[in-house]
């Protein structure tokens, strides 16, 4: 017999942007391993994979969440041709930077702020990723993280040779 009340589902599609090689491809590999290399959209070079994840809604109640992950596989120029198709009907993005190059998190501002041009406002979650190369990293955890689980707020950069620090506005 049909179960009389089924775990709602919902579906949930997730952009990716990021600067090149800061690990936004691994990082949907390692999350979707059973269904990555699903499918590519040659014509603006994105590739999607899925997965489904269990999750709690606000009021405590389970809710089914199939996440489609889309990945850019280009770079530059991308945002001004194809932004609108990648970012169509998008409930989120994930925005990810490198520990190692400082300028992959300025980087994320101008990204950002295509995405707002292209979408309006939307949830971003910023991800601080090459976590194990803490000895070259030119970017470090913001004081107050929970310790053993990372920052909570995208980590601040290294303070300039002025003293002052260059801190995104995300
Ligand atoms: N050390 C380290 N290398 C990583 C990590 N994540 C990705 N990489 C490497 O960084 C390079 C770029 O990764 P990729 O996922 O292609 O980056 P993308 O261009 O942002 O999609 C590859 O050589 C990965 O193996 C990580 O957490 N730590
Ligand atoms: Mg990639």
């Amino acid at each position: 017999m049909a179960d009389a009340n089924p775990t709602p589902r919902m579906k949930a599609k997730i952009c990716t942007v990021g600067e090149e090689a800061v690990g936004k491809t691994s990082l949907i590999r390692r999350f979707a391993a059973d269904k990555f290399d699903g499918e590519y959209i040659r014509t603006i070079g994105t590739l999607i994979s899925k997965k489904t994840v269990s999750v709690e809604d606000p009021m405590g109640r389970s809710l089914e969440v199939d996440a489609v992950l889309w990945d850019i596989m280009g770079r530059q120029g991308f945002m001004d041709l194809l932004k609108d198709a990648y970012f169509y009907k998008a409930h989120g993005v994930l925005a990810v930077c490198d520990i190692t190059r400082a300028h992959t998190l300025e980087a994320l501002e101008g990204w950002l702020q295509g995405v707002y041009n292209a979408t309006g406002p939307l949830p971003v979650v910023v991800l601080a990723n090459k976590w194990d190369l803490q000895e070259q990293a030119e970017i470090r955890e913001e004081e107050g993280g929970v310790p053993g689980r990372g920052p909570r707020r995208p980590p601040l950069p290294h303070q300039r040779e002025d003293g002052g620090e260059r801190v995104p506005r995300l």
